[in-house]
């Protein structure tokens, strides 16, 4: 380990330490860690008997966010999730990971359902 160090001290490693700092926060800017225009991240959702898990989202107005819905149970109707405001559509398929992405554009409540529209959450945008 400290050989490694030394090694980078004296010169191998072409990258100074405040510029690889510098990378380091742009690669976290670039993965939505730092928020700001645009990514607003992921948000894991279930779909157990109970119905979407969490119902409910805080959500932007103008950023994305991508839900990454994984239906848990066959019992339910909830084997796809609609955002009829937007025309978003998805099957569902059983523990399966299904990613929607989808830009609040204004303010207030942003529903989605199972395709029956009975099994309902929404992004609660401020
Ligand atoms: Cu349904």
């Amino acid at each position: 380990m400290n050989g490694i160090i030394a090694k980078n001290r004296v010169g191998r490693w072409p990258v100074p330490p405040v510029a690889s700092g510098l990378a380091l926060i742009l690669i976290l800017v670039a993965m939505g860690c730092a928020g700001g225009g645009g990514r607003q991240g992921r948000v894991e959702v279930a779909v157990t008997e109970e119905g979407f898990v969490p119902a409910e989202i805080p959500a932007k107005a103008g950023e994305a966010i991508t839900l990454v819905v994984t239906r848990k149970t066959d019992a339910t109707c909830a084997k796809q999730i609609v955002f009829a405001d937007l025309g978003v559509e998805k099957e569902l398929p059983l523990d399966q990971a299904v990613e929607v992405t989808v830009t609040p554009t204004k303010s207030g409540e942003l529903r989605f359902a199972c395709g029956m529209d009975m099994i309902a959450g929404k992004l609660v945008v401020p």
